[in-house]
């Protein structure tokens, strides 16, 4: 089943809105395998936001993303990467539709709230950055019979 991992960044921690945002992807259908609160070293934000090194806003991105406690999860479901990126909205929370997280909670791009894989490498790299495996759960729901 396909992984994605999703991030309550520090702005959402201080805004509360950790339990609505899980709620949000629960009551979608997908399934949390693993989830932690934590403080993000330099060095893992550095490696998280690699791609993003030569943007005149990276040391910004690099001092936002640690300046406070996150929220880190695995969620896992049928095209979860697609579909949360899509109830996460548009990067700039100005260009989010309303009913996004980004378009419900965020007013500026550097305080947008969640972050979440782009793609299948990047769920696969940006998990293994995070969690490591004995983090991760594997269990049966019932309620899946209902979904799937
Ligand atoms: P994404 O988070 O929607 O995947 P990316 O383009 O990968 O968007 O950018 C990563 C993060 O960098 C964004 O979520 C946002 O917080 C931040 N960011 C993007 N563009 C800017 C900018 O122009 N100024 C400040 N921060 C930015």
């Amino acid at each position: 089943m396909e992984k994605t991992f999703l991030m309550v960044k520090p702005d959402g921690v201080q805004r509360n809105v950790i339990g609505e945002i899980v709620s949000r992807f629960e009551r979608k259908g997908f399934q949390l395998v693993g989830a932690k609160l934590m403080s993000i070293p330099t060095e893992l934000a550095e490696q998280h936001y690699g791609e993003h090194k030569e943007r005149p806003f990276f040391g910004e991105l690099v001092d936002f993303i640690t300046s406070g406690p996150v929220f880190a999860m695995v969620w896992q479901g049928e095209n979860v990467i697609s579909t949360a990126r899509q109830m996460m909205g548009s990067t700039n929370p100005k260009d989010a539709a309303a009913g996004t997280i980004r378009g419900d909670f965020g007013l500026i791009v550097g305080k947008n709230i969640i972050h979440g894989s782009d793609s299948p490498e990047s769920a696969v790299r940006e998990i293994g950055l995070f969690f490591k495996n004995e983090e991760l759960v594997e269990y049966n729901k019932n309620i899946n019979e209902w979904i799937y």
